[in-house]
């Protein structure tokens, strides 16, 4: 009999961001961030909202931390906002924004849950879209290095795992796209396909400069990860054709090609600058070595993924116009949660884990599960509970891909829940719930959910119930 039984060592875990879930958005000195013009321009968030509010989880924190400890997790993963720390983007560093921060620490220690601070998750400082245009500039990197330096200084004795930045594909792709309307802040629209890849560029130089930034300035020793959503090819079938299809169209599936690909190997995949050709980003000298910092684990947000199969035309070579797998489109009906995109495929997790080790090459990598989780159209019922099958459903399979992982000897270390509680949910609002907690944004009052009582009795047991 399986039991799913994970490792003794296991870090079970829960994840939130800062803007998805603080409020407070003038308080002590915090200045806006690009989300919160974005979603205070009408027309860019479901029914106007905006994080203005959001959980109040600034003024809220400790009895959050408190429904934290008893759910049983020993691992929080959040973000710091760069617009408390340094209001204009640069410059003065405001003391009262790391004060919030230093007290959410201690109060995390005293419940004997370890900090993981993810630097940045989205919300930077508006200042710096008006003084340069964001990530179009190269000056955000050096920037966004200044504001971590900041940050570990005066932070790195109570925090000592860091992850450099959230999903680079949204803030920038999604946040600058050519032809559509982009869904994310800044929603500015560039000319060319190549300042998108620009400003994706700039991320990834953001992302060294930090790395370096946090050994120089942290006062301990740390640990340094990079947080990303590859998009994950799954094979339709565990062929060896079918495997080696889905480790082929790794390369250009999303953006991982020109991201994931440069980060943790140095270099861009060839097969992406063949198929950009003059869309490609321009790369200084030196900028490939700044990108691939040496890193102590890679975090990974693995929510759905894309189906693959080989064709039927012989060997593969990335300059032939046809290449040699096909990615398949999802079948009318095909079962998803409550978002357009998140597809139930649980297997994308374990191969996701698995691309890290085979197709990138990096089995030397410890990895984590930084985000996984599902909306959920959550309803408080009669007996004032949420019962949330459907969500218990999603993580049971997600967990036993991650248990997959880890007996085939994959160095899967730990595992955060998307998410903590009901929040923000970009440019969906509040409408969508992916949280273990119910929030009732009328009141602010938390209530668990089934899958809270459920994920606390995996965590408890360490295995899937
Ligand atoms: O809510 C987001 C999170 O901020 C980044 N990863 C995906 C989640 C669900 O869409």
């Amino acid at each position: 009999m399986n039991s799913y039984k994970f490792p003794d060592d296991f870090m079970w875990g829960i994840a939130t961001a800062s803007y998805q879930i603080e409020g407070a958005t003038t308080e002590a000195g915090r200045k806006p961030s690009v989300w919160d013009t974005f979603s205070q321009t009408p027309g860019k968030v479901l029914h106007g909202d905006t994080g203005i509010i959001a959980c109040d989880h600034y003024h809220h924190y400790e009895t959050d931390i408190q429904l934290m400890a008893q759910l049983g997790v020993k691992h929080y993963r959040f973000s710091i906002a760069w617009p408390r720390i340094i209001p204009d983007g640069r410059g003065t560093v405001n003391e009262a924004g790391i004060d919030f921060y230093r007290r959410l620490v201690d109060c995390l220690h005293q419940h004997n849950i370890t900090p993981h601070a993810t630097l940045f998750h989205w919300d930077s400082p508006e200042a710096l879209e008006d003084l340069y245009g964001s990530w179009r500039s190269r000056e955000m990197a050096k920037d966004f290095a200044d504001y971590v330096t900041a940050v570990v200084s005066r932070l790195g004795d109570r925090i000592t795992n860091w992850m450099t930045i959230n999903e680079i594909t949204c803030f920038t792709h999604l946040g600058y796209a050519v032809n559509s309307d982009p869904p994310h802040a800044p929603g500015t629209r560039v000319d060319t396909n190549k300042e998108v890849w620009q400003t994706s560029h700039h991320a990834l130089l953001a992302h060294g400069l930090a790395t370096q930034a946090i050994r120089a300035a942290s006062p301990t020793p740390c640990l340094i990860s990079l947080v990303d959503n590859i998009s994950v090819t799954v094979p339709i079938s565990e062929t060896p054709e079918n495997i080696q299809a889905a480790q082929q169209a790794f390369h250009l599936c999303g953006q991982n090609g020109g991201i994931i690909f440069p980060a943790l190997t140095g270099r861009y995949s060839p097969a992406l600058l063949e198929h950009l050709g003059k869309d490609a980003p321009d790369i200084q000298a030196g900028d490939l070595e700044i990108i691939h910092q040496p890193l102590d684990a890679v975090g990974l947000n693995i929510y759905s993924g894309t189906y693959v199969q080989a064709r039927d035309n012989g060997s593969y070579d990335y300059r032939d116009r046809q290449p040699s797998y096909e990615f398949l489109s999802f079948p009318v009906g095909y079962p998803k949660m409550y978002m357009p995109w998140l597809n139930i495929i649980p297997e994308s997790l374990y191969w996701g884990i698995r691309h890290i080790g085979e197709t990138l090459g990096r089995q030397d990598l410890p990895l984590f599960i930084t985000e996984s989780g599902c909306a959920a159209q959550d309803e408080v019922n009669a007996q004032g509970k949420v019962i949330d099958t459907d969500r218990i459903m999603y993580l049971r399979q997600y967990f036993k891909a991650a248990h997959r992982a880890i007996s085939e000897g994959y160095p899967l270390k730990g595992y955060f829940v998307w998410s903590f509680m009901d929040n923000f949910e970009w440019s969906y609002g509040y409408d969508r719930r992916f949280g273990l907690v119910y929030i009732d944004y009328q009141n602010q009052q938390r209530l668990t959910k089934a899958s809270f009582d459920w994920y606390r009795e995996c965590i408890n047991q360490n295995r899937v119930v």
